[in-house]
């Protein structure tokens, strides 16, 4: 990896393409991954590269939402991997489920990578290496899937996905929480939550979320859940990257 200064302005971003540029190198990230990098960063400028408070109440309720779930399932790709594998496996440690890899550019020495990535992170259970079933209505790789696991969840974290699958798993009767940095999508506008933030600061924040709401009774997990409002949260990031860019033009441009 490229030696990134921390003091440099923009060490988190740098950092983060340096993560999927050694994911490409080692053959477990698509070529395609750094194209969607690209365009996630975009948006994470146009945020100003925090969390703003919207996607605070999205990732309190898609925590909610896993532990509510009877059959949670964590989706991995070739970015989420690069990104933030062992986030993911700490995630899924917190909630006791395995990961399953799911590739759009799908090859199976791909699959593998990943998964033995997972595992080397201390996975407990990879699933996605075989997978015996698909999501109806999907006409590439992404449709395949586990029973057991994606298949037979009844809410499915995606992060950093294009919309047709989430679109599938809604019409499968499936929860779906969507890690997406672009508030306009598909994924984010279909899926029944949608963290609008940069997945190196989601992953992190969801795990902590979980461990402190594992303490609530059910019914205050579905009061947070009944107050949730997706619509309004991409609304208000929307809202939050016009306000960012706004300041930001009154500052470097008047
Ligand atoms: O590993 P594979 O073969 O499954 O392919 C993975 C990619 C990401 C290449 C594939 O799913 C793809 O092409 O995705 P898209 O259509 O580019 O969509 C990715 C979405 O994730 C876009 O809306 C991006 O803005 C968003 N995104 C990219 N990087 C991040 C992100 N959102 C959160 N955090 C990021 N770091």
């Amino acid at each position: 990896m490229t030696d990134i200064p921390e003091s440099h302005p923009r060490y988190a971003s740098l950092v983060a393409r340096e993560r999927v540029m050694v994911g490409v190198k080692r053959g477990f990230t698509s070529s395609q991954g750094l194209i969607a990098q690209g365009r996630g960063e975009c948006f994470d400028y146009l945020l100003g590269e925090r969390t703003i408070p919207s996607a605070e109440a999205a990732t309190r309720a898609a925590a909610a939402l896993l532990l509510l779930a009877e059959r949670p399932a964590l989706s991995v790709n070739g970015n989420v991997a690069a990104l933030v594998a062992e986030e993911m496996v700490a995630l899924a440690a917190a909630l006791k489920i395995p990961l399953e890899v799911n590739l759009f550019h799908r090859s199976e020495e791909r699959v593998k990578k990943i998964a033995d990535l997972l595992r080397e992170k201390g996975a407990k259970e990879v699933l996605g290496e075989h997978p015996d079933t698909s999501v109806p209505g999907l006409g590439h790789a992404r449709a395949l899937a586990t029973r057991g696991g994606i298949f037979d969840a009844d809410v499915v974290l995606i992060p950093l996905e294009d919309g047709d699958r989430c679109e599938a798993l809604v019409a499968m009767g499936k929860k779906v929480i969507a890690i997406d940095l672009n508030p306009l999508s598909r994924t984010a506008r279909k899926a029944t939550v949608s963290i609008v933030d940069n997945i190196i600061r989601t992953v992190p924040n969801l795990t902590s979320q979980v461990r402190q709401l594992s303490a609530l009774p059910r019914a205050d997990l579905e009061k947070i859940m009944q107050k949730y409002d997706n619509e309004k949260v991409l609304r208000e990031a929307v809202q939050e990257m016009q306000d960012h860019l706004n300041r930001q033009f009154q500052e470097k441009i008047n």
